[in-house]
């Protein structure tokens, strides 16, 4: 198990298309671990595996106050959805934002369990919100991308500025903006 890195905003790896998981395989399930260790770590309700550079349709979440509801998916897809309303999203990758994103009230999904088995599932609320927003963060799309374009200029300009007075502690690899 090991907390890994979270990229965050304007770090261009987010902006990857992650792939299809073709075997869901003990090195899977070792990402799983890992994201969940590095989202409980972080007090995040969801993590994308896009948010720590890898790039696979792989995402878990935990919306319970306890913190023992894990829930993991694996190549999730929207199947059905209904309603829209807008709420109030954070992300880990833009840290310190928190604005209202409209999203579907209702989805129904079907994605991979960590045996590689397909399900389908119903949410509402907060746990549709999560899904989706996790869901983005596969096909490289962020928080920001729902602002104007002068909030989100204007959330770039002060995160670049707040790495350039703490610069990323030891980087795995060169730090691409
Ligand atoms: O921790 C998180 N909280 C949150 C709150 C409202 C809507 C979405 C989220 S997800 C976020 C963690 C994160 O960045 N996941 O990608
Ligand atoms: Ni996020």
């Amino acid at each position: 198990m090991a907390v890994l890195t979270v990229l965050e905003y304007p770090d261009l790896r987010l902006r990857t298309r992650a792939s299809a998981v073709t075997t869901v395989d003990d090195a899977v399930r070792q990402l799983i671990d890992d994201l969940f260790e590095t989202m409980y770590a972080a007090s995040g309700i969801g993590l994308a595996a896009s948010q720590v550079d890898v790039h696979e349709r792989i995402m878990v979440l935990d919306i319970s106050a306890t913190k023992d509801e894990p829930r993991c998916f694996i190549n999730p897809e929207i199947l059905a959805q209904q309603g829209s309303a807008s709420s109030d999203e954070g992300c880990l990758s833009v840290p310190g934002v928190t604005e209202p994103v409209n999203r579907a009230t209702k989805i129904r999904i079907r994605a991979l369990d960590r045996d590689g088995r397909s399900f389908e599932l119903e949410a509402e609320d907060l746990l549709a919100v999560c899904i989706q927003h996790e869901m983005d963060h596969l096909d490289g799309k962020l928080l920001v991308d729902y602002l104007s374009e002068l909030k989100r200029l204007r959330i770039k300009k002060k995160a670049l500025k707040q790495r350039k007075r703490a610069p990323m502690d030891a980087p795995t690899t060169k730090p691409a903006y």
